[in-house]
């Protein structure tokens, strides 16, 4: 009797759809005994310095928080995210826990998760899904404002200025919760003056290889760009390369706005190369163990979590380089 009625209970105070995670009971710390928690993570891949700073806030805080972790690199793979996924089902994990590559093509396997009774938390990035009882909580940031300060800052760079300004775009990987939101921010901000021409956008998939050979086409299209939006550090740094070997100082010639701050971001905003930067923290370990336990022991946990984040000019990057953890 007492049983049934704790059990009752926890199931109760789980909140939206599904039980806190007694049914996962195969990490034998889902069901509240004390045991330790078994999380599956299905990371995105290893593209970014942003990402390589993240997997390892995961995996510091899960050995911190006493959570046997498995983890997995999806290569940006979607299937491969499902795959990993799907094993942790198998394995009976307490909670699940992954960065979505892209917003669409979960809602299959997430209800196969939800069927098991085994919780999934969001990180990072989001889905579409408009079933959000497929997911205990979204952790992370709010990429439509990260748009949005890139926008304002360029705004306000360029106030008096009256010849048209011709932008260029490094979209994230196509389809990305990031890509999507940085893009639709930005183009909030900017769309009020017609002076801020977007004369060419593609994705360069968060990697500096590709924000590179994107950025050598667009110099080639397009002799008289005078900004680089890119929605990361490391296609930022890329695209810099393609700057200097076409004879143009970036930062001057060419401005150029990024997201995240990473350490190579930072310290090319340091040295002037890079103009502007809208933080994106990776770290988001220790939050995410706390979300899972929580959880795992039944009880309620906001829809969403957003990590508080700043921007970077190139004074303050002098000023921070120093004490960055990434
Ligand atoms: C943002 C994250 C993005 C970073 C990129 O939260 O998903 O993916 O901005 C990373 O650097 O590759």
């Amino acid at each position: 009797m007492v049983l049934a009625g704790l059990t009752a209970m926890s199931l109760a105070a789980c909140g939206s759809g599904g039980s806190g995670g007694s049914g996962g009971s195969g990490g034998s710390g889902g069901s509240g005994g004390g045991d330790p928690i078994t999380m599956g993570f299905a990371q995105v891949g290893a593209e970014s310095g942003w990402r390589t700073a993240n997997t390892k806030s995961v995996q510091d805080a899960a050995k911190s928080a006493g959570i046997t972790l498995k983890f997995s690199d999806a290569q940006q793979k979607q299937e491969n995210q499902i795959k990993a996924i799907r094993s942790y089902i198998q394995q009976r994990v307490d909670v699940i826990a992954f960065s979505p590559v892209v917003e669409s093509g979960w809602d299959t396997v997430l209800k196969e998760a939800k069927d098991a009774n085994i919780p999934v938390i969001l990180t990072d990035r989001a889905v579409d899904s408009p079933d959000a009882s497929l997911y205990k909580t979204f952790l992370g940031s709010d990429f439509v404002e990260e748009g949005r300060k890139a926008g304002q800052w360029l705004v306000e760079e360029y106030k008096d200025a009256t010849e048209t300004v011709n932008i260029v775009e490094l979209q994230g990987t196509t389809g990305s919760a990031p890509a999507n939101d940085r893009k639709a921010g930005f183009q909030e901000i900017i769309q009020a003056d017609p002076k801020f021409k977007i004369v060419a956008s593609q994705t360069g998939d968060f990697t500096r290889a590709k924000g590179k050979e994107v950025m050598e086409a667009f110099l080639k299209a397009h002799p008289d760009i005078d900004v680089l939006y890119a929605h990361n550090d490391d296609m930022g740094l890329g695209a810099i390369e393609a700057i200097e070997g076409a004879g143009k100082v970036p930062g001057q010639d060419i401005k150029i706005i990024t997201v995240d701050a990473v350490r190579d971001g930072m310290q090319a905003l340091a040295d002037g190369r890079i103009n502007f930067i809208v933080e994106c923290s990776p770290l988001l370990g220790p939050q995410l163990m706390d979300l899972a336990k929580k959880v795992v022991a039944g009880q309620q946990v906001p829809a969403r979590v957003v990590t508080e984040e700043t921007t970077f000019t190139q004074d303050q990057a002098k000023q921070v380089l120093s004490t960055r953890q990434y």
